[in-house]
């Protein structure tokens, strides 16, 4: 007998199909009712957006392994989880660079008009001699980093390669970080050109680049945002993007995904991601393969991998 595991977001055909070989896998929305297979499921497998409803949380109560196929947790309720001994897990390491990718692409995407272009060469505006916006120089201008975890320092060393400088802020300044610190989001916000944020969701920094951060950045400033839309409070953004206070924005993440603010989809300036920075082949199947050793180590009764309960 296979055992019984609960998936709440689908993953690529090469880990879900070994998911399959090793385990029964009732996939949420397939599933006709969780209340019936609940007794037997031990084990969730789900992604750092999607996370575990709190609803989905109590009605397994055999549940021993949450294996989330991302970094953030912030969509799990930790103290939950080790109110009931319940293990969880994510993929760390092996997403940094992706993601640090995505921020300096998203970036180069606004500042340079890049979609922009893209549109006018498709829609034959080039052969037509129709004008075009110059774009914004990137290299040499100011970053701040909001968050300094693994993701802001790789995207750090990629703004160094542009010769940019960095500083950042965090809950407290790391020692040795090598880059200027803001104990004061709004001072970073001031001090830079671009405001990349890159710090954990969840509590601590729901709506931290709120409208006052966005007018410290201004009315040239670009935000670029690969975290979590928690962070930013998203009415405040939308309103200094509509209002010219802001010069432009990055977006990979929002505050209730799959739904965009209808505003944004309409502004030039602003280049959009469907919550994309770790979705690479390579990521992806390395992400899974740690979904897999850690299920595989907690059948076993075997150390878990990357367990952060
Ligand atoms: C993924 C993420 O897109 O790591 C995270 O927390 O949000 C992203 O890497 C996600 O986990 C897959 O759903």
């Amino acid at each position: 007998m296979k055992p019984e595991i609960v998936l709440l977001e689908r993953m690529m055909p090469q880990i879900e199909k070994a998911l399959d070989d090793a385990y029964t896998v009732h996939y949420l929305p397939d599933t006709p009712s969780l209340a019936a297979v609940a007794p037997r499921v031990r084990a969730v497998v789900t992604g750092g957006g999607t996370g575990v409803p709190p609803d989905v949380m109590a009605a397994l109560p055999e549940l021993g392994l949450i294996a989330v196929n991302g970094i953030g947790t912030d969509a799990v309720d930790l103290r939950e989880a080790r109110r009931r001994n319940i293990h969880v897990t994510t993929t760390p390491g092996v997403l940094t660079d992706d993601v640090a990718d995505m921020a300096i692409a998203l970036l180069l995407a606004v500042s340079r008009g890049i979609v922009r272009a893209d549109r006018y060469v498709r829609a034959g505006d080039w052969s037509t001699g129709a004008p075009i916006a110059l774009g914004h120089r990137v290299s040499g201008k100011r970053m701040g980093i909001v968050g300094l975890g693994h993701v802001g320092r790789a995207i750090a060393h990629r703004a160094q390669a542009f010769g940019m400088q960095v500083a950042y802020n965090d809950v407290r300044e790391i020692p040795d970080a090598g880059f200027a610190y803001h104990a004061d989001l709004t001072d970073l916000a001031r001090a830079s050109d671009i405001l990349v944020v890159a710090a954990a969701g969840g509590a601590g920094s729901r709506g931290i680049v709120n409208a006052g951060v966005l007018d410290a950045l201004g009315r040239a400033g670009i935000l670029v945002n690969v975290a979590r839309g928690s962070v930013v409070d998203e009415d405040a953004l939308v309103a200094a993007l509509r209002e010219g206070r802001l010069g432009g924005a990055g977006l990979d993440v929002f505050a209730h995904e799959p739904d965009v603010p209808a505003a944004l989809l309409a502004m030039d300036n602003v280049v959009l991601q469907s919550h994309r920075a770790s979705a690479t082949v390579e990521t992806r199947l390395a992400m899974g393969e740690m979904v897999l050793g850690n299920l595989a180590a907690f059948y076993a009764g075997s150390r878990l991998l990357s367990a952060v309960v």
